[in-house]
């Protein structure tokens, strides 16, 4: 079975971890007979909005339209170019055009990382956050007047639409009524936020009455970010605006110890759409350069990849050949962020070995 990629790997530690990224696929590729085309891109990056003024080229969506699915590092290089134009001008740009409105992000203890939740063991923390990707508070609806001036008024709008919620509140319902523990938890902040969220409350409502076999709960934002602290076991699949999804999916691997192994699909459940493939971290410019960034969030991601390409069995190896790494936990093999004197490509390469047995 063959299937197209567009490899993009962006700004910063993206071009670090993206390799390794495709060293896992192609060992997975070779055990399991997939056969993966690769076509890479360099867009989507600083580089080429200093070189050409904008961060895609014209015809971006005609040329990535058509692949299997889009595989991403990350983007933002702040010293040079505002985060809000790197941002807004790619990753923004493909969630929308992609229709790419679901978010899924795991959150899980992995063997041998020393989780800052001491004490608890991998079964302890093992959800979803399913994030809002195409709306909510990541509008460009807004603007500036009297620029400059003592009056200077900054306004920004949240758009929240009954389909939009309703899709991905869907989505994430049929994901926890798939689990074993069939429990959905809602961010919301409906008692300050006090037109959107209280709408927001009324779908998960709504929705909950197709679900009767999920225990549905809902916390304030702020208490919910407490109890991913505190209370990892609580949460199965958690479901959230852009914003909070956002928030949660960086604190939620925070706590199993480290952002660098977090996943994420950015998906077009249709199929109309190539889906996109990233790890949860940014470029990390404060290491960037240095060859040390953890992988394992750009691995994962193309085992989420694979899965959504149909190759269950070779998504799962991928999983198994990490976890395997990491118990075996040999410090000239782990990166720093995981307690080890290794790199990037050690790492990669550990991984690779074992997923091709
Ligand atoms: N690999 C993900 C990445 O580059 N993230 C940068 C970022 O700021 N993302 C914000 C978002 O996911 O909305």
């Amino acid at each position: 079975m063959s299937h197209s990629i567009a490899v993009i790997p962006g700004d910063g530690i993206g071009n670090e971890v993206m390799p390794e990224g495709l060293r896992a696929l192609e060992a997975a590729a070779r055990r399991f007979g997939i056969d993966l085309n690769y076509t890479h891109f360099d867009f989507a990056c600083c580089d080429y909005y200093l070189a050409h003024g904008r961060m895609l080229p014209e015809d971006w969506f005609d040329r990535l339209k058509g692949f299997d699915a889009i595989f991403f590092g990350a983007v933002g290089d702040p010293a040079r170019v505002p985060d809000h134009i790197s941002l807004w001008g790619s990753l923004l740009q493909f969630r929308r055009a992609f229709d790419q409105y679901i978010n899924l992000r795991p959150c899980k203890l992995l063997p041998g990382i020393r989780s800052p939740l001491a004490g608890r063991d991998p079964g302890d923390m093992d959800f979803y956050v399913v994030r809002e990707n195409t709306e909510g508070e990541y509008s460009s609806i807004g603007g500036r007047m009297f620029e400059g001036t003592e009056r200077e008024v900054v306004i920004q709008e949240t758009v929240m639409t009954r389909i939009g919620i309703d899709r991905v509140l869907r989505y994430a319902f049929e994901l926890a009524n798939r689990r074993p523990r069939r429990k959905l938890t809602s961010a919301t902040k409906s008692n300050g936020i006090s037109i959107t969220m209280p709408y927001w409350d009324e779908r998960v409502k709504a929705m909950a009455g197709h679900y009767p076999e999920v225990t549905v709960d809902q916390y304030h934002i702020d208490i919910l970010t407490a109890n991913f602290v505190l209370h990892p076991d609580w949460f199965d699949v958690v479901v959230a605006s852009n914003l909070f999804g956002d928030i949660l999916s960086d604190l939620g691997p925070a706590c199993a110890g480290t952002i660098g192994v977090a996943p994420s699909a950015n998906i077009n459940p249709d199929g109309t759409y190539p889906s996109l493939f990233e790890p949860v971290h940014g470029s990390a410019p404060d290491i960037a350069g240095r060859g040390i960034a953890n992988p394992i969030g750009q691995i994962w991601s193309a085992a989420m990849m694979l899965e959504h390409l149909g190759h269950q069995a070779a998504a799962q190896a991928i999983v198994t050949a990490f976890e395997a790494v990491l118990t075996e936990g040999d410090p000239r093999v782990l990166t720093p962020d995981i307690g080890g004197q290794g790199n990037t490509r050690t790492l990669g390469e550990a991984i690779a070995a074992r997923i091709e047995g």
